[in-house]
């Protein structure tokens, strides 16, 4: 989990982005945004950064560790209309190792003042790009670190890092952290054996662990116990050609189209067929779409979801060994999903008709106006028949190729790469995916084969590693406006009915109920494959033709429950307990485990668990939360590193259309001879 950054706090960067390629800065951010909805320019950071020099509270080591657009209010944005002037306002965390603390600001960017500051307190913003150097090179001074490694028999001529990569985490719940949460910034450390190759997640020593205060530069505690080294050479270097073998020769499949036509993009704002919708990207969420709509031959778009996002993940893994216990991470709280996104390439990681579009995305600074190059892509791809039809009569033929568009980011989190996708189609539905590449992590035992135990919690993929077993968990955030703000939700579960002589004589007879979820208590839901469970958003104010109130159904595309026990309820991993969460909209609450994660406090209530109290979730304008995720039982296929793994939910109209969307794409043929 660790960046390979070297800087210290206070120290300005900017060698990162000297290596980027020149990529016009006016076309990733115009000096003045041209809709409320625009990232922040980097122009703006430039007022951010002047008027926060007049803060009292920050000084010389300040690290701005997180600042993105404070979004408008909802109904300023639906007001919009283009050319008007519209609010700017910007949302900074500082970072103040001088007092120990993290500041919250709201700044007003156009009329250059402070609307609002306050003392984060016992709270903690995800961790900044520095600190992980800062902390590496913390563990890499550490004479006890030193001694204790080569009492575990390693030979270190040089530095620790040298032969070691020092991997950072944040702390998770740690006693020592959570006492002097008030006065600390803990990182963890652990140290992975490179065995001289050049892939960083070697076998780790187990046991061994340095808890870093970044405030002080110091150690806190370190853990050192028993435990296992790989001093075999393991086969872990996939950036080795020993490792991987002779190569396959293969040919590419092209089934891609090579250019993307029906793409239209005027700044952030995006056309694709009949979709509608902006994007933004920032450091907490990454890639966040907004105002998505459908063009139905009105006079404006219909809109269906104002504000979508990956709003947490987490990655709780099932070792209750000391060393692993702490484990769970929260990706997008403690590290930040658009800070740890990387550039995507077309041909690479992404299809060859690609198009990748740069960012700003502000950094420590505020200085440093570089953009990112490549962090949200579009491409299309086939996506089978959308529809088709013979008539065995006469031979007559409709059919119609689907396509989508896929629109997304691909973060890598550590040793997990992620490629996060929102895809559109044709036919009036859309959804999510997430693709899982990566490295998986993996426990070092003595043997060169399973011993009693060592598979209990895991699964032998080599000698000496056991890859630990764990879930990825993402929450989805739809603030869903369908033909208007106020929505409701149903419940739909399908199920047989009882055979009965007169009304059931078959006895198969089969009946999918609509449940109205009234308050946002009744609707943390779960799964059910034995119902075939899904859920309805709907407009209730709203018929169709016949009789029908517009609306999108979530289709889960495979989950699974969640390890964390129900006793856990309350705390911010949470929202991993439900599947579906509904919750009146309110502006504040953006993320399923709350603004500050990281470190939290024992008594922290932010996050889902809260938001969903029992307030009505009916003809209201509310926010759905959906957690998608994915229990990895680790196979011997997944080292020394695994094969791309998809999760995925679906949106799909129900009673949104009249009719099948999809008319006007249908070709017909025919009739042909006998
Ligand atoms: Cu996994």
């Amino acid at each position: 989990m660790t960046l390979d950054r070297r800087a210290f706090l206070g120290v300005a960067v900017a060698a990162s982005a000297a290596a980027l390629p020149a990529t016009s800065l006016a076309s990733v951010a115009p000096a003045r945004p041209s809709h409320p909805l625009d990232p922040l320019t980097p122009a703006e950071c430039t007022a951010i950064k002047a008027v926060l020099a007049a803060a009292p509270q920050l000084g010389p080591r300040t690290v701005f560790v997180w600042t993105q657009l404070n979004e408008p209010p909802k109904d300023e944005v639906l007001a919009y209309v283009a050319g008007a002037p519209f609010r700017r306002e910007a949302l900074v965390v500082a970072l103040s190792p001088e007092h120990r603390t993290s500041y919250e600001f709201v700044v007003d960017v156009e009329k250059r003042t402070i609307l609002s500051s306050k003392d984060l307190g016992d709270l903690q913003p995800f961790l900044s790009d520095m600190e992980y150097g800062r902390a590496a090179d913390v563990a890499d001074a550490s004479p006890e670190i030193r001694a204790a490694l080569i009492a575990r028999g390693y030979a270190l001529p040089g530095k620790i890092s040298d032969r070691f990569f020092i991997d950072t985490y944040a702390p998770g719940d740690d006693p020592a952290t959570v006492r002097d949460s008030k006065t600390i910034r803990a990182v963890r450390t652990l140290f992975a054996d490179r065995q001289g190759g050049h892939n960083d997640y070697g076998p780790y020593v187990e046991g061994l662990m340095a808890l870093v205060d970044i405030y002080a530069g110091t150690i806190l505690a370190i853990e050192d116990r028993p435990g296992a080294t790989a001093h075999v050479a393991v086969p872990f270097d996939v950036f080795s050609p020993a490792v991987l073998g002779p190569p396959v020769a293969t040919r590419d499949l092209s089934v891609a189209p090579k250019t993307i036509a029906d793409l239209h993009r005027d700044g952030n704002a995006v056309r694709w067929g009949k979709w509608r919708f902006r994007y933004g990207f920032n450091q907490r969420e990454g890639l966040v779409l907004y105002q998505i709509g459908f063009d139905d031959g009105g006079s404006t778009p219909r809109s269906i979801c104002y504000r979508m996002s990956i709003s947490e993940m987490l990655v709780p893994y099932a070792d209750p060994s000391p060393g692993w216990i702490w484990r769970e991470f929260f990706d997008s709280g403690e590290y930040g999903l658009g800070l740890m996104s990387i550039q995507a390439r077309a041909g690479k990681e992404l299809p060859d008709n690609a198009l990748t579009v740069d960012v700003y995305l502000p950094d420590e600074t505020l200085a440093d106006h570089a953009p990112s190059p490549g962090r949200v892509s579009f491409y299309e791809r086939d996506a089978g028949a959308l529809l088709g039809h013979r008539q065995t009569g006469d031979g007559r033929r409709i059919y119609a190729r689907a396509k989508e568009l896929v629109v997304g980011f691909v973060a890598t989190v550590g040793n997990y790469d992620y490629g996060f996708g929102y895809v559109f189609r044709l036919d009036g539905s859309f959804g999510f995916e997430a693709n899982l590449n990566g490295l998986i992590l993996s426990k070092t035992v003595d043997g060169l084969q399973a011993n009693a135990g060592d598979e209990r919690f895991g699964t032998m993929v080599s000698p000496q590693l056991v890859g630990v077993t764990h879930q990825h968990w993402i929450n989805l955030r739809l603030d869903f406006d369908i033909d208007g703000v106020a929505n409701a939700v149903d419940e739909i579960n399908v199920a047989p009915q009882p055979p009965d002589p007169v009304t059931n004589p078959a006895g198969r007879a089969l009946v999918a109920t609509r449940t109205p979820l009234a308050t946002s208590r009744e609707a943390c839901r779960t799964i059910d494959d034995a119902t075939d469970r899904s859920w309805i958003v709907f407009n209730p104010s709203k018929r169709s033709a016949i009789g029908h109130a517009p609306g999108y159904e979530i289709e889960p595309a495979g989950n699974t429950f969640s390890s964390i026990p129900a006793s856990r309820f309350g705390e911010p991993s949470s929202f991993v307990q439900r599947h579906l969460w509904v919750t009146p909209y309110d502006p504040q609450q953006l993320y399923a485990a709350g603004k500050y994660p990281n470190q939290h406090p024992h008594g922290y209530a932010d996050g889902l668990a809260t938001y969903a109290g029992d307030q009505s979730i009916h003809d209201r304008d509310i926010v759905v939360w959906y957690s998608l995720g994915f229990t990895h039982v680790t196979r011997p296929e997944d080292f020394p590193i695994m094969p791309s793994e998809r999760v995925a939910v679906n949106f799909k109209p129900r009673g949104f259309f009249t009719k099948t969307a999809t008319l006007g794409y249908a070709r017909t043929d025919g009739p042909e001879p006998d």
